[in-house]
């Protein structure tokens, strides 16, 4: 990078620096930033602790700046700046291994691993990933964005690298306090002492474990679950440790005079950090901390000690305290710490959303459970630690006593909610449905098997955006539609999921699914013109929906036919796409006077509306499914029901499926990711007209054969023979 820049970036930030004054970027030149990334990581090495620390105000800006230009996950990032620079100081990577659960704090490591210059690319299609990536960077160890996987991850490399006999075994896993209350981090800590391997756990212990946190929907304003109030006690017990309270400490792990000299002294650093550290020290983990993370006259020596002492048999795990969002007074104040922001101005703080005119499905999704709570006192709601991505947060405020955070626990809730369905209750389970994926045995098992009532509503279904491959809802369709005793719908819009809410509040008798994705309302007037559906005069949502009829789906629009049409096709879709599907067929039947297109959506998955698809097949052409779902969800269904029943065999219908491609889709714009699935307007326009063409040229072949069918009847029969 150009010093000229850098100079640049002064000015810019000048007006900041005057509003609120942040002296820790005293230094607003990049000069050791751009040193070390012209050189080596391993340079870092020769920085003394006045360097690292102006390193860190570099490293500190540098994340804030790039962030502001892109959006991404900020507060995270920020409250790991010491510790990031700290382990490159003290560890040697790639060949110690650092793996970031969820990998949404790994900015800092980013810049500082080789990937500073393509920072402004981050989240964006084409650019750097906003979590570790294995295929971006050999420092990126293990590839993340769902949590609490570090430290079994971290703990295999370790047992790897014992197993190969290799010499360096520095395997860390940096796990948040949020992260930490997933059950993954309990079965991999549970294993590691038994194991005997040497894991390194850091503990980022910033008070936030939902996002946001403090919701009144977790009953209060701290984090949510008992071990975050733990470790928040540990915290403020006792005072921070420095590095020579702890060098006594690991001390103990010397020869056995100088262990037995040493064991009061440890017992006592140890007794001062919490009445134990017992939690993890049962775990058979030897615990160290409370350490200010930001302190890094204390993190560097700590961290040596803790590679140099512990023995290579003995997990560790350092307890750090930090501040998320740290250094930056507008992620300090907010609530959320802003944890994932879009672009935004440095000086002020202020963030350049694109506010939707028409409310989010998960709005519309919070609204109509609040309606139908109102009413009913069994109507329970449980989250996992999202409660403002779900829209649990606002029906938290509303009915805090039946409202849920459970953390970072899907297969948690998920059983949680079966347990409430026992005694009666009528529980909404509101999971991304890509974190569902880890509740899928309960599903199965705890939910379906039992025939219990749960409602799972699943948010973010299909297509994400610049979360990218790890966060996309692709498979639920698949993994829940094989299901037996499953009911799934799939709303097309808002005044559909109302719907589809209060259908699932009816059902008592089996589990429920609604999945929609990551959208807006269509609003009134879209929704007259492109699906008939009319709203209440004021052009608003009514209050409540109406349930619908179990398994039946609806026609968008009739295909015309009269003796001008020579070609029929039917487009059937389940969720959002239905109006791409509309738009499509406006588009085909106003280029092809010949060709008229029927418009259906499915509404339900399971059960199947076998009457509607038989009758679309047997009346078409050419039949499509669509669907925001991967292969082996609605369009598979579609065809297994067909092809089983003998509705293809005598190939008057063709029948497409147009799906999620079988690839892994990287971050971008929402509307880029439709255009690589092949899944918007203009995409169902180039299927129909491919078929179509296809159809055309079948029937011309039929009517000629008509009139040569002697000749080609004796063909075909010579084909048959031969
Ligand atoms: C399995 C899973 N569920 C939910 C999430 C969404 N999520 C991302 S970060 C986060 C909070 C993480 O808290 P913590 O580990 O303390 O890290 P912090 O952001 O506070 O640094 C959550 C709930 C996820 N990534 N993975």
């Amino acid at each position: 990078m150009d010093h000229t820049k850098d100079q640049n970036r002064h000015h810019c930030w000048t007006p900041y620096t005057h509003q609120v004054s942040i002296h820790a970027f005293a230094s607003l030149f990049t000069r050791l930033l751009t040193h070390l990334l012209l050189l080596h990581i391993a340079d870092l090495k020769r920085f003394d602790i006045k360097q690292l620390k102006e390193l860190s105000n570099e490293l500190r800006w540098e994340t804030l700046h790039a962030v502001s230009k892109v959006g991404g996950h900020l507060g995270s990032s920020l409250g790991v700046i010491e510790l990031t620079i700290a382990l490159h100081y003290i560890f040697n990577c790639p060949e110690d291994k650092i793996v970031w659960d969820v990998g949404h704090q790994a900015y800092p490591h980013k810049i500082l691993t080789g990937r500073r210059s393509r920072m402004n690319t981050l989240r964006q299609l084409h650019g750097i990933s906003g979590f570790t990536k294995r295929s971006e960077s050999e420092y990126d160890c293990f590839g993340a964005g769902h949590s609490s996987t570090s430290i079994s991850a971290a703990l295999g490399m370790s047992a790897g690298k014992n197993l190969l006999d290799k010499k360096r075994n520095n395997c860390i896993a940096v796990i948040g306090d949020g992260a930490i209350t997933g059950g993954m981090a309990y079965e991999a800590m549970n294993n590691a002492a038994y194991i005997n391997s040497r894991v390194i756990v850091v503990l980022n212990d910033n008070g936030q474990v939902s996002l946001p946190t403090g919701q009144p929907s977790v009953g209060g304003v701290g984090p949510a679950g008992a071990l975050s109030g733990y470790t928040s006690r540990l915290l403020t017990s006792s005072t921070f440790k420095n590095f020579r309270d702890i060098a006594k400490g690991i001390n103990s792990f010397m020869p056995d005079d100088i262990k037995n000299l040493n064991k009061k002294v440890d017992e006592y650093v140890r007794s001062m950090a919490s009445g134990g550290g017992t939690l993890f020290e049962e775990l058979g983990f030897y615990y160290v901390g409370p350490v200010d993370a930001h302190d890094l006259d204390n993190l560097i020596p700590i961290l040596e000690n803790i590679r140099d002492n512990v023995p290579v048999t003995k997990p560790v795990l350092l307890h750090i305290k930090s501040t998320k969002g740290k250094g930056y007074p507008p992620a300090e104040a907010a609530s959320d710490k802003y944890h994932g922001v879009s672009k935004f101005d440095v000086s002020t703080g202020v963030q350049k959303a694109s506010v939707s005119k028409t409310p989010s499905l998960t709005t519309v999704f919070a609204n109509s459970l609040i309606s139908i709570a109102e009413t009913d006192r069994n109507v329970c709601a449980i989250t996992a630690a999202m409660p403002g991505g779900t829209g649990l947060d606002k029906f938290g405020r509303r009915f805090p006593k039946r409202t849920y955070d459970v953390g970072i626990a899907e297969q948690h809730a998920v059983t949680f909610a079966a347990g409430m369905a026992v005694e009666g209750l009528k529980p909404f389970v509101a999971i991304y449905s890509t974190f569902m994926q880890r509740a899928i045995d309960q599903v199965i098992h705890d939910v379906a098997l039992q025939q219990l009532p749960v409602r799972m509503i699943l948010d973010r279904a299909g297509l994400v955006g610049n979360d990218g491959a790890t966060h996309h809802g692709s498979y639920d369709l698949a993994y829940f539609g094989c299901l037996p005793d499953m009911i799934i719908m799939a709303p097309s819009d808002e005044v559909e999921l109302q719907n589809m809410v209060e259908t699932a509040y009816t059902i008592d008798h089996m589990p429920s699914v609604v999945r929609y994705p990551r959208a807006s309302g269509y609003g009134a007037e879209k929704l007259k013109d492109l699906l008939g559906t009319e709203l209440p005069a004021n052009g608003e949502l009514p209050a409540r929906g109406k349930a619908l009829p179990i398994g039946k789906g609806r026609i968008i629009k009739n295909g015309e036919r009269n003796h001008s049409k020579k070609v029929s096709i039917a487009l059937l879709s389940i969720g959002t796409r239905l109006v791409d599907s509309v738009l499509a067929a406006r588009a085909i039947e106003a280029k092809y006077p010949d060709v008229s297109v029927t418009v259906a959506d499915a509404r339900f998955m399971k059960p199947l509306d076998e009457e509607l698809i038989s009758s679309l097949a047997k009346n078409n052409d050419i039949m499509i499914t669509i669907e925001e779902g991967s292969k082996g969800g609605f369009g598979d269904a579609v065809l297994h029901y067909l092809t089983n029943s003998g509705q293809l065999d005598d190939g008057s219908t063709r029948m497409r499926t147009m799906v999620i491609p079988d690839i892994w889709i990287e971050a971008g714009p929402q509307k880029d990711q439709y255009d690589i699935a092949g899944l918007n307007e203009s995409h169902i326009v180039a299927k129909m007209e491919e078929n179509i063409l296809l159809v055309r040229g079948k029937k011309i072949n039929k009517m000629n054969a008509g009139t040569s069918s002697v000749v080609s009847s004796v063909v075909d029969e010579s084909n048959l023979r031969v």
